[in-house]
């Protein structure tokens, strides 16, 4: 299969960008926790004529003709989100995560009322109520924490929500290993009578391969991605559980109301046949086999970094990432460690880490995922390895601290990225990474 032949022909401009960036992922350890890479199946669904069609509404209530199979594609992807999370009601509309989100606050809050989520800097996501998010500036946000133990802090999250009675509670995060209290959060939402919304989108491949407790029985909605462990297209879902509509009968209409005609026009269709192919691959024993390969690839890649010296929060994982905890390389050494990374062809995200002493831009975290790398193949052996690059990378650049003064930090950076092209160890490492990718090919049908 010649996957860009006709774009070579059309466009070689952008046919030479489209070359570069598949060499990128074939080239390098994709580790950003919330990446993977999607099977030939899903990106045809997505590379389909269904780009073409309008068809806002839902199934069998469209605005315009011609929907007789788009109906058909959106009612099986449904069926497989019903079956395989368990749950009565699933709407695969929402364009990402972050719509998705806002559709549920759309369907249960006014302007002004109170919400909680996980902090952004203890590991949540922006759309749990950070104060930079439409969500922190049109609710009132009361933020829970985790521990100094860097596990989430249920009693201050019983408390903080007996005394500001939220109308919304969310669960799930963007940089937390652990495994979510799903049921305490329910006993808390039960005792204060607030919507609980769980946000699986990093873990849904994992509760969908059995290797991470479903909320389903403890929450009233659940939203996610549908790229992330899930291996799916980039889109998102949300579902009513039994529990939801058993708090509020009308919730899954308000669900579908928001979503379409609240927040979003017509719906990407294509992006729905993906997300119907990733369902059902998702649903094979063989994916519940990955998502268990995904855990021990993490545990091992923690355990990696752990016996070459490097510091995790929570000192671990239970699910698909690692948290590098870089305060004792100094202050704001995130994206030190996130370039040099990046140049010996290990791909990462900088992060906070709970109570982190530096800036969310300039952060003391590194968070670190397997998904990607396990749909690749590798296994135990390879985490082992790479978590010794990584401390390796780490070490190489240790030193390097962001300046107190802002005005000095520009400069500095520009001095450090000189540096690395020059570091005899990076150097090392980005050929040792090269040749390990090497031996785990990615997409060889295309060429
Ligand atoms: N950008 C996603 C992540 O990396 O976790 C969250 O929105």
């Amino acid at each position: 299969m010649v996957w860009f032949d006709r774009i070579r022909e059309a466009d070689p401009e952008l046919f030479g960008m489209l070359v570069e960036e598949l060499k990128r992922q074939r080239e390098g350890l994709e580790m950003i926790p919330s990446e993977n890479f999607t099977s030939m199946a899903v990106m045809q669904a997505v590379g389909s004529v269904l780009t073409n069609k309008y068809s806002e509404g839902y199934s069998g209530k469209r605005y315009y003709g011609g929907n007789q199979f788009i109906d058909k594609i959106e009612r099986l992807a449904i069926a497989r989100a019903k079956a395989l999370f368990v749950v009565p009601h699933a709407n695969v509309q929402p364009y990402s995560g972050s719509p998705a989100n806002f559709a549920v606050y759309m369907a249960l809050c006014k302007p002004g009322d109170t919400i909680m989520g996980q902090n952004l800097t203890d590991g949540g996501h922006l759309t749990h109520g950070w104060k930079t998010s439409v969500t922190g500036k049109l609710f009132n946000s009361v933020p829970y924490h985790v521990r100094p133990d860097g596990y989430i802090d249920i009693d201050e999250a019983r408390r903080l929500a007996k005394e500001n009675r939220p109308v919304l509670i969310w669960v799930g995060s963007t940089a937390y290993t652990r495994r979510f209290p799903f049921e305490e959060f329910g006993e808390i939402a039960d005792e204060t009578g607030a919507y609980l919304a769980a946000d699986i989108s990093h873990i849904s491949g994992l509760v969908a391969g059995g290797v991470h407790q479903s909320p389903a029985k403890f929450v009233h909605i659940i939203t996610t991605t549908t790229h992330k462990t899930l291996r799916g297209p980039r889109g998102a879902m949300i579902m009513v559980t039994e529990k939801g509509l058993e708090k509020d009968p009308g919730l899954d209409d308000k669900i579908d109301k928001a979503v379409f005609p609240g927040l979003q026009g017509g719906p990407h269709d294509h992006v729905t046949a993906g997300i119907a192919a990733a369902l059902l691959e998702a649903s094979k024993p063989e994916f519940s086999e990955y998502a268990k390969q995904i855990v021990r690839n993490a545990r091992a890649l923690a355990s990696s970094l752990d016996s070459n010296g490097i510091r995790l929060v929570t000192g671990g994982t239970d699910n698909h990432m690692v948290l590098i905890d870089l305060t004792p390389m100094g202050r704001g050494t995130g994206i030190f460690v996130q370039e040099a990374l990046d140049y010996v062809g290990i791909t990462t995200n900088k992060n906070t880490i709970p109570n982190d002493p530096s800036s969310a831009f300039y952060p003391s975290g590194i968070r670190l995922g397997t998904p990607a790398l396990t749909t690749r193949g590798m296994k135990e052996k390879e985490m082992d390895i790479i978590g010794a690059m990584i401390a390796r990378s780490i070490f190489a650049v240790k030193g390097y601290e962001m300046p107190e003064a802002k005005e000095d930090r520009q400069g500095y950076i520009m001095t450090f990225r000189e540096s690395i092209s020059k570091n005899a160890e990076l150097a090392k490492v980005r050929e040792e990474v090269a040749a390990l990718c090497s031996s785990f090919p990615l997409y060889p049908e295309i060429r």
